[in-house]
């Protein structure tokens, strides 16, 4: 719909690849939207599809009931709000700024004090699957400002509201890109092993359907306990891997700690990988 009479205003404050794909598809949607920029060019597509340029935070804050943040870091919503806290009182903010469990309840608590509404939230999609079914958001906090703001936040992408706990969203945030960055290694390692010029085929035929297969059982428990294979056969699987792996003059760093560990796990009579390996993993941290 693009009924700009019975859909709310929202602002977005920060304009960057993701907070001007968050405005464009409120825009799109139909939503008054009044836009701010540390630099101020990066709204100009914006206020030509409809927007409002608003000429400080203060402005843009006052200009909606839901303010929306997609800054770089909390340190720069924080320098950017201080000022403007008073605008804040009795508004709802939803913050998609990337951070910590901490930051955000840090962050909530300081606008509870203000009389200020909040909600954290994560993005798990990149810019151009902003407003697609492909891309999600998880949200906690505030339960009241989720819901007035639901029919804003559901032109975003699928909206999950994970609980009271502002720091929710980003910690399932964080633990779901750390999962991306190790697979995204691993698929790196892989195409490295078999070569540059085999990557294309590989990577279309037989890895992505392999990963997309292993992926399957992840969150079934039982199911997945089930087809664990034993402790000890991957053992001798990894240690083979690295040894393939120097063979093509491609050092697994990463590989060659988790085959260590796993030896260790063996060594000691365990026949479960998870629970030794996580204990090893928090030793280590
Ligand atoms: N882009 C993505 O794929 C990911 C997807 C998941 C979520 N992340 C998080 O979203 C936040 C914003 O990311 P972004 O992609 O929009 O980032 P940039 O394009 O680099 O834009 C950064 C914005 O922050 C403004 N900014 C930076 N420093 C300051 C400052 N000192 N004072 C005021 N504003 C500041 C910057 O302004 P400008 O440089 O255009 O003037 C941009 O608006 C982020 O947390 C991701 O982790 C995105």
């Amino acid at each position: 719909t693009t009924d700009t009479t019975t859909n709310s205003p929202v602002t977005v404050l920060g304009l960057g690849s993701m907070g001007s794909a968050l405005a464009a598809a409120l825009l799109k949607a139909g939503h008054p939207t009044t836009v701010w920029n540390r630099s101020p060019g990066k709204a100009d597509d914006l206020v030509a599809a409809g927007a409002v340029r608003a000429a400080s935070v203060t402005d843009a804050i006052k200009a909606s009931p839901l303010v929306i943040a997609c800054l770089l870091d909390y340190p720069v919503v924080e320098e950017l709000l201080a000022p403007a806290a008073d605008a804040l009182t009795g508004r709802d903010l939803v913050n998609l700024t990337n951070g910590t469990p901490d930051q955000a309840r840090a962050l909530a608590a300081r606008l509870d004090a203000r009389g200020a509404w909040y909600v954290d939230g994560g993005i798990m999609a990149i810019p151009r699957l902003i407003g697609t079914p492909e891309g999600f958001i998880l949200y906690s906090g505030s339960r009241e400002t989720f819901d007035r703001a639901r029919p804003a936040l559901d032109r975003l992408g699928g909206a999950h509201y994970l609980g009271g706990d502002a720091g929710l969203a980003s910690l399932y945030d964080l633990a779901l890109l750390s999962a991306m960055y190790g697979m995204a290694s691993g698929v790196r390692h892989a195409i490295t092993m078999v070569g540059e010029e085999r990557a294309a085929e590989f990577g279309s035929a037989y890895l992505a359907p392999w990963l997309q297969a292993m992926a399957a059982p992840i969150g079934q428990g039982a199911a997945e306990d089930e087809e664990a294979s034993p402790l000890g056969m991957q053992a001798v699987g990894m240690s083979n891997i690295v040894e393939a792996s120097r063979g093509e003059g491609v050092p697994n760093v990463l590989l060659s700690h988790l085959l260590i560990a796993m030896q260790d796990i063996v060594d000691a009579g365990h026949d479960d990988l998870l629970p030794p390996l996580i204990d090893q993993i928090r030793k280590a941290g």
